[in-house]
């Protein structure tokens, strides 16, 4: 939008917004070259009078909506569009953006056949002012295309393979390989807006939060751009929209007297989540920025939140679901916000790539810490460890960190997860990762990556704060034998701890489970092997938790879809829940778990 900043559109007296949500037109591009709608430009008119379009649901995942295989496993440009209107008493004097909280992968966006904007990556928003481009007295359309396939340099990485023996494929026939086995859902996954600032605007708003004797400091800096503010007006509010201090400049600090601090769920009894308010006026704008007031520091054995220890006892999630796929959903957003608290679930890791930021907002409210993962899952040839690799992630850690830096629920940045961090190219990518993120960050949050490697071989830990390491002792090792989760843990822990004087969290452990099936002794796939799975693994973590681990998550909170292979039955299956969020027996050992650690167990 040529600001700097990408501040969540919030509705003030100095704003307004229209959701641009609903059923659009929709067609794939299925020629053999997939460029028909660039050839034949199809956003110089409305999709439908280029040819067949169906209703498509935004936000929303196109691949399960229809009963179209060749749509399910779709590679290649699919175009949306949809007409709206401005009432003309928008137009005074204002600025009009348009806003994709996000679209998989790569998108181009025109409003009346003009280009507006175009980006990369999948789960990050972006926007570009429009008014140039809008009628006030008259129909608009807007037309997006989106492009779902992945090359070695996108994040995720992926590529596509041709088969060129007509004895045995059909010509043109190519597969998109994956290097994760999460589906690569497609389409517009979150809200369209359409939004108005005044010509001088807030563009970026800064806070960052200590505790210095008992109180609170608040340091924030807010961009205008557009114009000089005239006049500057910040309060900063609390919950109940107390005023409870204020300023006339556009960067200050302010102290707050008897702070209520931001604590994740079960660590302060009386306030979870507690979030106060920056109001911002200028000239004629106004904004009105969500924030916590805590510390974070990590130790050589701890995690500390408000100098407290934190012991996460936490899941790894994804955002999928049935019909929708990854596209958001409230209710879908509510039930698993409920079923974490069921739990006693205090974590959630945004594996593997940044969630829509209602459900971070909520993770604020709720006082959900969140390990917030980037798309770099996946990184595991040389291919994907190139310069124009490299400078992508980066860009993709910057809009990520100017998204998500007021956010108190994120208490650190993972830049990956399993890369190949034994190959020898994965030490400088990922120093630089690493380094420009921590530094980046305004709050200079704990950054890692997720490491799949064994002690012995990777090399990228050195440049972690925390070591987070995903373990499948009894599942892809060893399948079944139960009996040697505990020594290979105990074994890895000591490696580890040994190298690195770091705290360690077990970020990924599990077991797929399909609901229903019962054996005794248990085997794999059974509900009472998954308990037994993940009792073993407790065995372990209750001797190193109040040495060094300083936390626990499972794979996964629920099922999700993959992609078809012979590991997958319909998906992954190591979910505590159903991918329609019901419990398998080991939810219930989670739950009691979860909540016996809370009360101090
Ligand atoms: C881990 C990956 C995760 C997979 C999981 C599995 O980090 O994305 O879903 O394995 O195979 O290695 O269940």
């Amino acid at each position: 939008s040529g600001g700097v900043g990408m501040l969540y559109p919030r509705d003030s007296e100095a704003r307004q917004s229209k959701l641009l949500d609903g059923l659009w037109h929709f067609r794939a591009d299925y020629s053999p070259t997939r460029n028909q709608g660039f050839a034949e430009k199809w956003w110089t008119a409305r999709l439908y009078q280029t040819g067949p379009v169906i209703d498509m649901p935004v936000p929303s995942s196109y691949n399960d909506v229809t009963e179209d295989k060749k749509l399910r496993d779709f590679v290649g440009w699919v175009w949306y569009d949809r007409e709206f209107y401005v009432a003309s008493d928008w137009a005074t004097n204002r600025r009009m953006v348009l806003r994709f909280d996000s679209a998989h992968y790569n998108t181009i966006v025109w409003v009346n056949g003009q280009q507006a904007f175009q980006h990369e990556g999948g789960h990050l928003p972006f926007e570009g002012e429009i008014q140039s481009f809008l009628k006030f007295d008259g129909r608009n359309y807007v037309t997006v295309a989106v492009n779902n396939t992945l090359t070695p340099t996108t994040l995720p990485p992926g590529t596509i393979q041709y088969q060129t023996d007509t004895s045995k494929y059909p010509s043109g026939y190519f597969v998109q390989n994956l290097q994760m086995d999460f589906f690569n859902y497609a389409g517009i996954h979150r809200h369209v807006r359409l939004y108005t600032t005044p010509q001088t605007y807030i563009d970026d708003i800064t806070i960052l939060t200590n505790v210095e004797q008992g109180k609170g400091v608040v340091s924030y800096s807010v961009v205008v751009t557009g114009g000089t503010a005239s006049s500057v007006q910040i309060s900063v509010l609390d919950a109940n929209d107390t005023v409870v201090a204020s300023s006339n400049k556009l960067s200050d600090v302010v102290t707050i007297a008897y702070p209520q601090l931001w604590w994740p769920y079960g660590m302060n009894s009386s306030f979870v989540g507690y979030l106060y308010k920056l109001e911002v006026k200028i000239t004629n704008d106004v904004y009105r920025q969500p924030f916590g007031i805590r510390t974070i520091r990590v130790t050589n054995n701890q995690f500390l939140i408000n100098e407290k220890p934190f012991y996460c006892h936490g899941v790894a999630k994804h955002e999928d679901s049935d019909l929708r796929g990854k596209g958001l959903d409230y209710t879908l957003i509510s039930k698993d916000f409920n079923m974490l608290r069921w739990l006693g679930v205090n974590c959630i890791r945004t594996s593997h790539y940044p969630y829509a930021e209602e459900i971070l907002e909520l993770a604020d409210r709720q006082g959900v810490a969140v390990i917030n993962e980037s798309p770099g899952v996946g990184i595991r040839k040389i291919g994907n460890f190139g310069n124009i690799s490299l400078q992508h992630h980066i860009e993709v850690m910057s809009e990520m960190i100017r998204r998500d830096k007021n956010k108190p629920s994120v208490i650190m940045w993972s830049v990956a997860n399993e890369p190949s961090s034994s190959y020898k190219g994965s030490v400088p990518y990922f120093k630089s990762v690493i380094e420009f993120t921590r530094n980046t960050d305004p709050a200079h949050r704990p950054t890692t990556f997720v490491c799949s490697e064994t002690f012995e071989l990777d090399r990228v830990n050195p440049f972690v704060d925390v070591i987070c390491i995903n373990r499948y002792y009894a599942w892809y090792q060893d399948p079944g034998h139960l009996e040697v989760i505990q020594l290979q843990l105990q074994r890895e822990f000591a490696g580890f701890r040994n190298l690195y004087d770091k705290p360690i969290i077990v970020t990924e452990y599990g077991a797929d489970t399909l609901p229903g099936l019962h054996t005794e002794p248990s085997v794999m796939f059974t509900e009472d092997f998954q308990v037994e799975f993940l009792e073993e693994y407790h065995k372990e973590f209750d001797k190193a938790r109040r040495q060094f681990l300083v936390g626990e998550m499972v794979w996964n909170f629920a099922d999700f879809m993959t992609i078809e292979g012979t590991t997958r039955v319909v998906g992954n299956k190591k979910g505590l829940l159903t991918r329609q969020r019901q419990p398998k027996a080991a939810a219930h050992i989670i739950r009691k778990r979860y909540h016996g650690i809370v009360n101090g167990d």
